[in-house]
Protein backbone atom coordinates (compact mmCIF):
# COMPACT_ATOMS: atom_id res chain seq x y z
CA UNK A 1 0.00 0.00 0.00
CA UNK A 2 0.98 3.37 -0.56
CA UNK A 3 2.65 5.09 2.59
CA UNK A 4 0.53 7.93 2.33
CA UNK A 5 -2.24 5.78 2.77
CA UNK A 6 -0.95 3.76 6.21
CA UNK A 7 -1.41 7.31 7.60
CA UNK A 8 -3.51 9.85 6.59
CA UNK A 9 -2.82 13.43 7.44
CA UNK A 10 -5.46 15.56 5.81
CA UNK A 11 -9.28 14.22 5.86
CA UNK A 12 -9.24 13.70 2.30
CA UNK A 13 -6.43 11.26 2.40
CA UNK A 14 -7.84 9.46 5.32
CA UNK A 15 -11.23 8.90 3.09
CA UNK A 16 -9.16 7.53 0.59
CA UNK A 17 -7.60 5.58 2.93
CA UNK A 18 -10.41 3.68 3.90
CA UNK A 19 -11.99 3.26 0.86
CA UNK A 20 -8.45 2.02 -0.19
CA UNK A 21 -9.02 -0.64 2.52
CA UNK A 22 -12.07 -0.96 1.48
CA UNK A 23 -11.53 -2.49 -1.85
CA UNK A 24 -8.54 -4.37 -0.68
CA UNK A 25 -11.19 -5.87 2.07
CA UNK A 26 -8.99 -5.24 5.23
CA UNK A 27 -11.01 -3.93 7.79
CA UNK A 28 -10.27 -1.12 10.00
CA UNK A 29 -9.01 -1.80 12.98
CA UNK A 30 -10.90 0.18 15.27
CA UNK A 31 -8.07 0.30 18.24
CA UNK A 32 -6.00 1.86 16.26
CA UNK A 33 -8.38 4.77 15.56
CA UNK A 34 -7.89 7.56 17.67
CA UNK A 35 -10.91 9.22 17.87
CA UNK A 36 -11.95 5.92 19.95
CA UNK A 37 -9.51 7.58 23.12
CA UNK A 38 -12.02 10.43 23.88
CA UNK A 39 -14.99 9.61 26.02
CA UNK A 40 -18.77 10.48 23.93
CA UNK A 41 -20.42 10.65 27.70
CA UNK A 42 -22.08 14.29 28.24
CA UNK A 43 -20.49 14.15 31.80
CA UNK A 44 -17.20 16.32 30.56
CA UNK A 45 -16.42 18.77 27.85
CA UNK A 46 -14.04 16.94 26.13
CA UNK A 47 -15.80 16.77 22.57
CA UNK A 48 -14.43 13.76 20.59
CA UNK A 49 -14.22 16.32 18.12
CA UNK A 50 -12.56 19.01 19.82
CA UNK A 51 -9.64 18.30 17.16
CA UNK A 52 -11.76 18.79 13.71
CA UNK A 53 -10.86 21.83 12.00
CA UNK A 54 -12.97 24.36 9.98
CA UNK A 55 -12.91 23.31 6.05
CA UNK A 56 -12.60 26.05 3.52
CA UNK A 57 -15.90 27.17 1.91
CA UNK A 58 -15.98 25.51 -1.48
CA UNK A 59 -14.94 27.32 -4.45
CA UNK A 60 -17.93 27.58 -6.17
CA UNK A 61 -20.68 27.70 -3.90
CA UNK A 62 -18.85 29.02 -1.44
CA UNK A 63 -19.51 32.29 -3.06
CA UNK A 64 -23.37 32.12 -2.84
CA UNK A 65 -22.66 31.65 1.01
CA UNK A 66 -20.43 35.26 0.80
CA UNK A 67 -23.30 36.79 -1.72
CA UNK A 68 -25.80 36.15 0.90
CA UNK A 69 -23.68 37.86 4.17
CA UNK A 70 -23.47 41.43 1.77
CA UNK A 71 -26.39 43.85 3.03
CA UNK A 72 -25.54 45.82 -0.82
CA UNK A 73 -28.45 46.75 -2.47
CA UNK A 74 -26.38 46.38 -5.72
CA UNK A 75 -24.63 43.12 -5.07
CA UNK A 76 -25.10 40.38 -7.45
CA UNK A 77 -24.38 37.07 -8.09
CA UNK A 78 -22.58 35.77 -10.65
CA UNK A 79 -21.06 32.79 -8.88
CA UNK A 80 -22.91 29.32 -9.20
CA UNK A 81 -24.34 28.62 -12.90
CA UNK A 82 -27.89 29.24 -11.97
CA UNK A 83 -30.32 30.98 -14.54
CA UNK A 84 -31.92 33.93 -13.41
CA UNK A 85 -34.54 35.84 -15.28
CA UNK A 86 -34.54 39.29 -16.88
CA UNK A 87 -35.64 40.51 -13.25
CA UNK A 88 -33.15 38.57 -11.66
CA UNK A 89 -35.05 35.98 -10.31
CA UNK A 90 -34.98 32.04 -10.18
CA UNK A 91 -37.03 30.62 -13.12
CA UNK A 92 -39.44 27.48 -12.52
CA UNK A 93 -40.24 26.53 -16.07
CA UNK A 94 -43.66 26.58 -17.29
CA UNK A 95 -43.27 23.32 -18.24
CA UNK A 96 -42.22 22.12 -15.30
CA UNK A 97 -45.08 23.73 -13.50
CA UNK A 98 -47.42 21.82 -16.03
CA UNK A 99 -45.78 18.62 -15.13
CA UNK A 100 -45.81 18.81 -11.50
CA UNK A 101 -49.97 19.52 -11.72
CA UNK A 102 -50.05 16.02 -14.23
CA UNK A 103 -48.01 14.40 -10.75
CA UNK A 104 -49.88 15.83 -8.02
CA UNK A 105 -53.79 15.67 -9.70
CA UNK A 106 -52.93 12.10 -10.14
CA UNK A 107 -54.02 10.19 -7.41
CA UNK A 108 -52.83 6.73 -8.53
CA UNK A 109 -49.37 8.03 -8.18
CA UNK A 110 -47.84 6.92 -4.16
CA UNK A 111 -44.49 7.49 -2.43
CA UNK A 112 -43.28 3.49 -2.48
CA UNK A 113 -39.13 3.49 -2.97
CA UNK A 114 -38.05 3.58 -6.66
CA UNK A 115 -35.62 0.54 -7.80
CA UNK A 116 -32.07 0.85 -6.56
CA UNK A 117 -31.56 2.03 -10.60
CA UNK A 118 -34.42 4.47 -10.41
CA UNK A 119 -37.66 4.94 -12.30
CA UNK A 120 -37.17 2.81 -15.47
CA UNK A 121 -39.36 5.23 -17.47
CA UNK A 122 -36.76 8.12 -16.65
CA UNK A 123 -33.87 6.18 -17.69
CA UNK A 124 -35.17 5.17 -20.66
CA UNK A 125 -36.09 8.42 -21.96
CA UNK A 126 -32.90 9.97 -20.99
CA UNK A 127 -30.51 7.63 -22.56
CA UNK A 128 -32.51 8.42 -25.97
CA UNK A 129 -32.42 12.52 -25.17
CA UNK A 130 -28.63 11.95 -25.17
CA UNK A 131 -28.29 9.31 -27.78
CA UNK A 132 -31.19 9.83 -30.49
CA UNK A 133 -34.20 7.85 -30.99
CA UNK A 134 -32.60 5.77 -33.33
CA UNK A 135 -29.19 4.66 -31.53
CA UNK A 136 -28.49 1.14 -32.60
CA UNK A 137 -26.81 0.72 -28.87
CA UNK A 138 -30.15 1.55 -27.50
CA UNK A 139 -31.95 -0.42 -30.08
CA UNK A 140 -30.01 -3.83 -29.26
CA UNK A 141 -29.89 -2.93 -25.44
CA UNK A 142 -26.34 -2.64 -24.90
CA UNK A 143 -26.83 0.81 -22.87
CA UNK A 144 -27.54 0.45 -18.79
CA UNK A 145 -28.70 3.84 -17.38
CA UNK A 146 -29.47 4.64 -14.00
CA UNK A 147 -31.13 7.49 -11.69
CA UNK A 148 -28.06 9.23 -10.08
CA UNK A 149 -28.12 12.25 -7.95
CA UNK A 150 -27.73 14.81 -10.67
CA UNK A 151 -24.59 15.24 -12.56
CA UNK A 152 -22.68 15.16 -9.99
CA UNK A 153 -23.93 11.85 -8.24
CA UNK A 154 -23.51 10.08 -11.97
CA UNK A 155 -19.92 11.00 -12.05
CA UNK A 156 -19.48 9.79 -8.76
CA UNK A 157 -21.42 6.08 -9.50
CA UNK A 158 -19.60 6.06 -12.89
CA UNK A 159 -16.16 6.66 -11.31
CA UNK A 160 -16.87 4.37 -8.37
CA UNK A 161 -17.60 1.43 -11.00
CA UNK A 162 -13.96 2.04 -12.64
CA UNK A 163 -12.53 2.29 -9.61
CA UNK A 164 -13.93 -0.84 -8.66
CA UNK A 165 -14.18 -3.18 -12.33
CA UNK A 166 -12.07 -1.04 -14.99
CA UNK A 167 -8.35 -1.97 -16.25
CA UNK A 168 -7.48 1.24 -15.61
CA UNK A 169 -7.21 3.79 -12.40
CA UNK A 170 -6.11 6.83 -14.07
CA UNK A 171 -8.39 9.28 -15.38
CA UNK A 172 -7.41 12.32 -17.37
CA UNK A 173 -9.28 15.93 -17.11
CA UNK A 174 -8.89 19.05 -18.81
CA UNK A 175 -6.81 22.11 -17.69
CA UNK A 176 -8.72 23.82 -16.24
CA UNK A 177 -12.22 21.82 -15.38
CA UNK A 178 -15.17 22.26 -13.27
CA UNK A 179 -13.48 22.53 -9.64
CA UNK A 180 -15.54 19.29 -8.28
CA UNK A 181 -13.67 17.06 -10.71
CA UNK A 182 -10.95 16.31 -9.38
CA UNK A 183 -12.50 15.75 -5.82
CA UNK A 184 -15.14 13.33 -7.12
CA UNK A 185 -13.12 11.01 -9.02
CA UNK A 186 -10.16 10.85 -6.43
CA UNK A 187 -12.54 10.03 -3.85
CA UNK A 188 -13.88 7.48 -5.51
CA UNK A 189 -10.65 5.81 -5.82
CA UNK A 190 -9.36 6.89 -9.41
CA UNK A 191 -5.95 8.29 -10.02
CA UNK A 192 -6.41 11.95 -11.37
CA UNK A 193 -4.01 13.56 -14.48
CA UNK A 194 -4.88 16.54 -16.98
CA UNK A 195 -4.74 17.52 -20.01
CA UNK A 196 -4.18 20.83 -22.03
CA UNK A 197 -7.46 21.98 -22.89
CA UNK A 198 -7.02 26.36 -22.93
CA UNK A 199 -4.97 28.67 -24.22
CA UNK A 200 -4.90 31.78 -22.16
CA UNK A 201 -3.10 33.56 -25.06
CA UNK A 202 -5.58 33.01 -27.74
CA UNK A 203 -8.57 31.89 -24.89
CA UNK A 204 -9.58 29.35 -26.86
CA UNK A 205 -8.66 25.56 -27.09
CA UNK A 206 -4.80 24.70 -27.27
CA UNK A 207 -6.07 21.97 -29.43
CA UNK A 208 -2.34 20.44 -30.04
CA UNK A 209 -1.30 20.19 -26.47
CA UNK A 210 -4.71 18.20 -26.08
CA UNK A 211 -4.05 15.93 -28.67
CA UNK A 212 -0.30 15.47 -27.41
CA UNK A 213 -1.58 14.96 -23.69
CA UNK A 214 -3.82 12.58 -25.05
CA UNK A 215 -1.43 10.74 -27.22
CA UNK A 216 1.07 10.09 -24.44
CA UNK A 217 -1.99 9.01 -21.94
CA UNK A 218 -1.03 5.37 -20.84
CA UNK A 219 -3.04 3.19 -23.27
CA UNK A 220 -6.81 2.48 -21.17
CA UNK A 221 -7.12 5.58 -19.26
CA UNK A 222 -10.16 7.20 -18.56
CA UNK A 223 -10.68 10.87 -20.01
CA UNK A 224 -13.45 13.04 -18.62
CA UNK A 225 -15.09 15.30 -21.91
CA UNK A 226 -17.22 17.88 -21.42
CA UNK A 227 -20.06 17.07 -23.66
CA UNK A 228 -20.81 20.80 -24.52
CA UNK A 229 -20.54 24.17 -23.28
CA UNK A 230 -16.94 23.52 -21.20
CA UNK A 231 -17.10 24.92 -17.92
CA UNK A 232 -15.24 26.90 -16.88
CA UNK A 233 -13.42 27.94 -19.79
CA UNK A 234 -16.77 28.07 -22.84
CA UNK A 235 -14.19 27.20 -25.18
CA UNK A 236 -15.66 23.53 -27.29
CA UNK A 237 -14.28 21.63 -29.78
CA UNK A 238 -15.44 21.90 -33.28
CA UNK A 239 -17.38 18.71 -34.43
CA UNK A 240 -13.93 18.38 -36.58
CA UNK A 241 -11.77 18.59 -34.21
CA UNK A 242 -14.32 16.59 -31.61
CA UNK A 243 -13.87 13.81 -34.90
CA UNK A 244 -10.07 14.07 -34.48
CA UNK A 245 -10.53 13.54 -30.46
CA UNK A 246 -12.10 10.34 -31.34
CA UNK A 247 -9.97 8.87 -33.62
CA UNK A 248 -7.13 8.97 -31.69
CA UNK A 249 -9.14 7.97 -28.77
CA UNK A 250 -10.70 4.92 -30.31
CA UNK A 251 -6.70 4.26 -31.28
CA UNK A 252 -5.35 4.30 -27.93
CA UNK A 253 -8.41 2.53 -26.17
CA UNK A 254 -8.73 5.27 -24.15
CA UNK A 255 -12.36 5.04 -22.51
CA UNK A 256 -14.60 8.46 -22.76
CA UNK A 257 -16.35 9.53 -20.12
CA UNK A 258 -18.81 12.33 -20.62
CA UNK A 259 -20.21 14.86 -18.72
CA UNK A 260 -23.48 16.34 -20.08
CA UNK A 261 -24.22 19.21 -17.88
CA UNK A 262 -25.29 21.38 -19.99
CA UNK A 263 -27.55 19.72 -23.08
CA UNK A 264 -29.41 22.21 -25.03
CA UNK A 265 -27.51 25.08 -23.25
CA UNK A 266 -24.73 25.63 -25.90
CA UNK A 267 -26.78 26.28 -28.99
CA UNK A 268 -30.37 25.92 -27.71
CA UNK A 269 -30.85 22.80 -29.32
CA UNK A 270 -30.67 19.48 -27.64
CA UNK A 271 -29.63 17.38 -30.67
CA UNK A 272 -26.86 19.76 -31.61
CA UNK A 273 -25.46 19.79 -28.38
CA UNK A 274 -25.67 16.15 -28.03
CA UNK A 275 -23.68 15.51 -31.37
CA UNK A 276 -20.14 15.45 -29.83
CA UNK A 277 -21.38 12.28 -27.64
CA UNK A 278 -23.51 10.63 -30.35
CA UNK A 279 -20.08 10.52 -32.64
CA UNK A 280 -18.82 8.11 -29.87
CA UNK A 281 -21.79 6.13 -29.69
CA UNK A 282 -21.76 5.50 -33.94
CA UNK A 283 -18.64 4.01 -33.91
CA UNK A 284 -19.74 1.10 -31.82
CA UNK A 285 -17.42 1.75 -28.83
CA UNK A 286 -17.56 1.47 -25.27
CA UNK A 287 -18.06 5.29 -22.67
CA UNK A 288 -19.87 6.28 -20.02
CA UNK A 289 -22.19 9.61 -19.57
CA UNK A 290 -22.97 11.50 -16.95
CA UNK A 291 -26.46 13.41 -17.83
CA UNK A 292 -27.79 16.49 -15.48
CA UNK A 293 -31.14 18.33 -15.52
CA UNK A 294 -30.36 20.80 -13.26
CA UNK A 295 -29.48 23.71 -15.72
CA UNK A 296 -31.78 22.66 -18.65
CA UNK A 297 -35.14 21.84 -16.99
CA UNK A 298 -33.99 24.63 -14.29
CA UNK A 299 -34.40 21.39 -11.70
CA UNK A 300 -31.47 21.99 -9.79
CA UNK A 301 -32.85 21.14 -6.27
CA UNK A 302 -34.33 18.18 -7.41
CA UNK A 303 -30.91 16.32 -7.81
CA UNK A 304 -32.03 14.24 -11.34
CA UNK A 305 -29.42 12.76 -13.29
CA UNK A 306 -28.83 9.50 -15.29
CA UNK A 307 -25.57 7.77 -15.72
CA UNK A 308 -25.62 5.87 -18.98
CA UNK A 309 -23.06 3.02 -19.60
CA UNK A 310 -22.72 1.78 -23.60
CA UNK A 311 -21.00 -1.55 -23.64
CA UNK A 312 -20.27 -4.00 -26.60
CA UNK A 313 -23.26 -5.99 -25.72
CA UNK A 314 -26.60 -6.51 -23.99
CA UNK A 315 -24.82 -9.17 -21.79
CA UNK A 316 -22.36 -6.98 -20.32
CA UNK A 317 -24.51 -4.47 -20.23
CA UNK A 318 -26.70 -6.23 -18.07
CA UNK A 319 -24.07 -7.30 -15.87
CA UNK A 320 -22.49 -3.77 -15.44
CA UNK A 321 -25.66 -2.67 -14.08
CA UNK A 322 -25.96 -5.40 -12.07
CA UNK A 323 -22.95 -3.86 -10.35
CA UNK A 324 -23.91 -0.41 -10.56
CA UNK A 325 -26.65 -1.53 -8.48
CA UNK A 326 -24.14 -2.93 -5.83
CA UNK A 327 -22.27 0.49 -5.52
CA UNK A 328 -25.36 2.64 -4.98
CA UNK A 329 -26.94 0.47 -2.96
CA UNK A 330 -24.71 1.44 0.02
CA UNK A 331 -24.81 5.20 -0.94
CA UNK A 332 -28.08 6.30 -0.94
CA UNK A 333 -29.70 3.40 -1.60
CA UNK A 334 -32.26 4.27 -4.26
CA UNK A 335 -32.95 7.33 -5.82
CA UNK A 336 -35.34 10.01 -5.05
CA UNK A 337 -39.14 9.77 -7.31
CA UNK A 338 -40.34 13.00 -7.81
CA UNK A 339 -37.27 14.84 -10.02
CA UNK A 340 -37.21 11.87 -12.62
CA UNK A 341 -41.41 11.88 -12.29
CA UNK A 342 -40.96 15.28 -13.98
CA UNK A 343 -38.64 14.71 -16.03
CA UNK A 344 -40.37 11.52 -17.44
CA UNK A 345 -43.68 13.50 -17.96
CA UNK A 346 -41.80 16.07 -19.93
CA UNK A 347 -39.85 13.42 -22.08
CA UNK A 348 -42.67 11.66 -23.11
CA UNK A 349 -45.18 13.86 -24.10
CA UNK A 350 -44.66 15.41 -27.44
CA UNK A 351 -46.76 18.73 -26.42
CA UNK A 352 -44.92 19.27 -23.29
CA UNK A 353 -40.98 18.10 -24.60
CA UNK A 354 -41.77 20.89 -27.56
CA UNK A 355 -43.11 23.45 -25.39
CA UNK A 356 -39.54 22.34 -22.71
CA UNK A 357 -37.41 23.32 -26.26
CA UNK A 358 -38.81 26.48 -26.78
CA UNK A 359 -38.69 27.52 -22.83
CA UNK A 360 -34.71 25.59 -23.31
CA UNK A 361 -34.08 28.04 -26.51
CA UNK A 362 -35.41 31.18 -24.70
CA UNK A 363 -33.01 30.68 -22.09
CA UNK A 364 -29.94 29.78 -24.09
CA UNK A 365 -30.92 32.92 -26.47
CA UNK A 366 -31.19 35.33 -23.36
CA UNK A 367 -27.62 34.09 -21.98
CA UNK A 368 -26.43 34.53 -25.92
CA UNK A 369 -27.23 38.34 -25.12
CA UNK A 370 -26.24 38.84 -22.03
CA UNK A 371 -22.97 38.43 -23.86
CA UNK A 372 -23.73 40.59 -26.65
CA UNK A 373 -24.70 43.10 -24.31
CA UNK A 374 -22.01 43.09 -22.04
CA UNK A 375 -19.37 42.77 -24.97
CA UNK A 376 -20.63 46.44 -25.91
CA UNK A 377 -20.99 47.67 -22.71
CA UNK A 378 -17.34 47.37 -22.28
CA UNK A 379 -16.23 48.50 -26.05
CA UNK A 380 -18.41 51.89 -24.75
CA UNK A 381 -16.49 52.56 -22.00
CA UNK A 382 -13.24 51.73 -24.17
CA UNK A 383 -12.12 48.80 -21.41
CA UNK A 384 -8.85 48.15 -22.67
CA UNK A 385 -8.30 44.59 -24.40
CA UNK A 386 -9.88 42.48 -26.49
CA UNK A 387 -12.79 41.30 -25.53
CA UNK A 388 -14.49 39.36 -27.87
CA UNK A 389 -13.90 36.00 -26.16
CA UNK A 390 -17.05 36.99 -24.26
CA UNK A 391 -19.45 36.77 -27.58
CA UNK A 392 -17.27 33.66 -28.60
CA UNK A 393 -17.51 31.38 -25.26
CA UNK A 394 -20.36 29.24 -25.29
CA UNK A 395 -22.96 28.13 -22.84
CA UNK A 396 -23.92 29.29 -19.30
CA UNK A 397 -20.06 30.99 -18.28
CA UNK A 398 -17.59 33.66 -19.65
CA UNK A 399 -14.18 32.98 -18.83
CA UNK A 400 -12.81 36.54 -18.66
CA UNK A 401 -9.13 36.47 -17.59
CA UNK A 402 -9.61 38.79 -15.09
CA UNK A 403 -7.21 37.53 -12.50
CA UNK A 404 -8.13 37.19 -8.52
CA UNK A 405 -6.91 40.37 -7.59
CA UNK A 406 -9.09 42.41 -9.73
CA UNK A 407 -12.20 39.67 -8.79
CA UNK A 408 -11.60 39.98 -5.47
CA UNK A 409 -11.81 43.87 -6.06
CA UNK A 410 -14.57 43.81 -8.21
CA UNK A 411 -16.37 42.51 -5.14
CA UNK A 412 -14.80 44.63 -2.56
CA UNK A 413 -15.84 47.95 -4.49
CA UNK A 414 -18.89 46.85 -6.38
CA UNK A 415 -20.00 43.80 -4.76
CA UNK A 416 -20.45 41.85 -7.40
CA UNK A 417 -19.43 37.72 -6.34
CA UNK A 418 -17.77 35.07 -9.25
CA UNK A 419 -15.66 32.51 -8.84
CA UNK A 420 -11.82 33.72 -7.99
CA UNK A 421 -10.66 32.15 -11.41
CA UNK A 422 -12.45 35.13 -13.57
CA UNK A 423 -15.27 32.94 -14.64
CA UNK A 424 -18.83 35.03 -15.04
CA UNK A 425 -22.33 33.01 -14.91
CA UNK A 426 -23.84 34.94 -17.69
CA UNK A 427 -27.26 33.21 -16.88
CA UNK A 428 -26.84 35.48 -13.75
CA UNK A 429 -26.60 38.64 -15.46
CA UNK A 430 -29.51 40.87 -16.66
CA UNK A 431 -29.95 43.75 -19.01
CA UNK A 432 -30.22 46.01 -15.97
CA UNK A 433 -27.02 44.83 -14.21
CA UNK A 434 -24.77 44.65 -17.25
CA UNK A 435 -23.92 48.39 -16.58
CA UNK A 436 -22.84 48.07 -13.32
CA UNK A 437 -20.36 44.73 -14.56
CA UNK A 438 -18.90 46.57 -16.92
CA UNK A 439 -18.32 49.87 -15.12
CA UNK A 440 -16.44 47.68 -12.60
CA UNK A 441 -14.51 45.02 -15.48
CA UNK A 442 -13.52 48.51 -16.77
CA UNK A 443 -12.38 49.82 -13.10
CA UNK A 444 -10.82 46.65 -11.91
CA UNK A 445 -9.29 46.14 -15.72
CA UNK A 446 -8.03 50.04 -15.37
CA UNK A 447 -6.49 50.07 -11.61
CA UNK A 448 -5.70 46.47 -10.85
CA UNK A 449 -3.05 44.87 -12.22
N1 LIG B 1 -20.58 18.95 -14.38
C1 LIG B 1 -20.30 20.22 -14.70
C2 LIG B 1 -19.35 20.48 -15.81
C3 LIG B 1 -20.90 21.28 -14.00
O1 LIG B 1 -20.61 22.53 -14.34
C4 LIG B 1 -21.79 20.99 -12.95
C5 LIG B 1 -22.44 22.09 -12.16
C6 LIG B 1 -22.06 19.64 -12.67
C7 LIG B 1 -21.44 18.65 -13.40
C8 LIG B 1 -22.96 19.18 -11.58
O2 LIG B 1 -24.23 19.65 -11.61
P1 LIG B 1 -25.41 18.95 -10.80
O3 LIG B 1 -24.83 17.96 -9.87
O4 LIG B 1 -26.08 20.06 -10.10
O5 LIG B 1 -26.23 18.31 -11.85
N2 LIG B 1 -21.71 23.28 -12.02
C9 LIG B 1 -22.30 24.48 -11.40
C10 LIG B 1 -22.80 24.21 -9.99
C11 LIG B 1 -23.47 24.96 -12.21
C12 LIG B 1 -21.82 23.60 -9.03
O6 LIG B 1 -20.65 23.95 -9.00
O7 LIG B 1 -22.30 22.70 -8.32
C13 LIG B 1 -21.23 25.56 -11.41
O8 LIG B 1 -21.51 26.69 -10.99
O9 LIG B 1 -20.10 25.29 -11.88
Amino acid sequence: MNPELASPSSSSDRRISVLARHLAGVEMDSKNDSISAFPTSGSDNNSVFSHVVRGPEDPILGVTVAYNKDPSPVKLNLGVGAYRTEEGKPLVLNVVRKAELLLVNDRSRVKEYLPITGLAEFNKLSAKLMFGANCPAIQENRVTTVQCLSGTGSLRVGAEFLAKHYLQRTIYIPQPTWGNHPKIFTLAGLSVKTYRYYDPATRGLNFQGLVEDLSSASSGAIVLLHACAHNPTGVDPTFQQWEQIRKLMRSKGLMPFFDSAYQGFASGNLDADAQPVRMFVADGGELLLAQSYAKNMGLYGERIGALSIVCKTADVAARVESQLKLVIRPMYSNPPIHGASIVAAILKNRDLYNEWTIELKAMADRIISMRQKLFEALRARGTPGDWSHIVKQIGMFTFTGLNSKQVSFMTKEYHIYMTSDGRISMAGLSSKTVPHLADAIHAAVKQVV
